[in-house]
């Protein structure tokens, strides 16, 4: 057998550096299609809560709305729950049947 190991090998500086950053489980948070909720409504909330521009929120929001669901952004667990949260409080405080959901991606 080879003996002794050497003190390289003992202080683990033979392995290769990995970052010890371990990355969470993403989600993905998803608008819903409806019959009732404006147009305008839905863009406002693209911009408001998920910092997209007016561009890219008419192109999500009209995703949504020709192909029943579109996907407004990827984050960690907790974050993607806030911002659920945050669009379902505003829909129903404006008495829209928006659906806010997230999925694990
Ligand atoms: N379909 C809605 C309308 O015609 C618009 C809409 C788009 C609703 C996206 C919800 O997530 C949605 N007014």
């Amino acid at each position: 057998m080879s003996g002794k190991t050497d003190r390289r090998q003992q202080a683990g500086l033979l392995e290769k550096p990995r970052p010890k950053t371990k990355k969470p489980p993403l989600y993905k948070v998803l608008l819903l299609n409806d019959d009732y909720t404006p147009m305008d409504f839905v863009v406002h909330v693209l911009q408001r809560y998920f910092n997209k521009d007016h561009e890219e929120a008419m192109r999500i929001m009209l995703t949504v709305h020709y192909h029943g669901v579109g996907v407004c952004g990827v984050y960690p667990h907790e974050v993607a729950e806030t911002k659920v949260n945050q669009v379902m409080s505003l829909a129903r405080e404006h008495g829209h049947p928006l659906q806010c959901i997230m999925e694990k991606e």
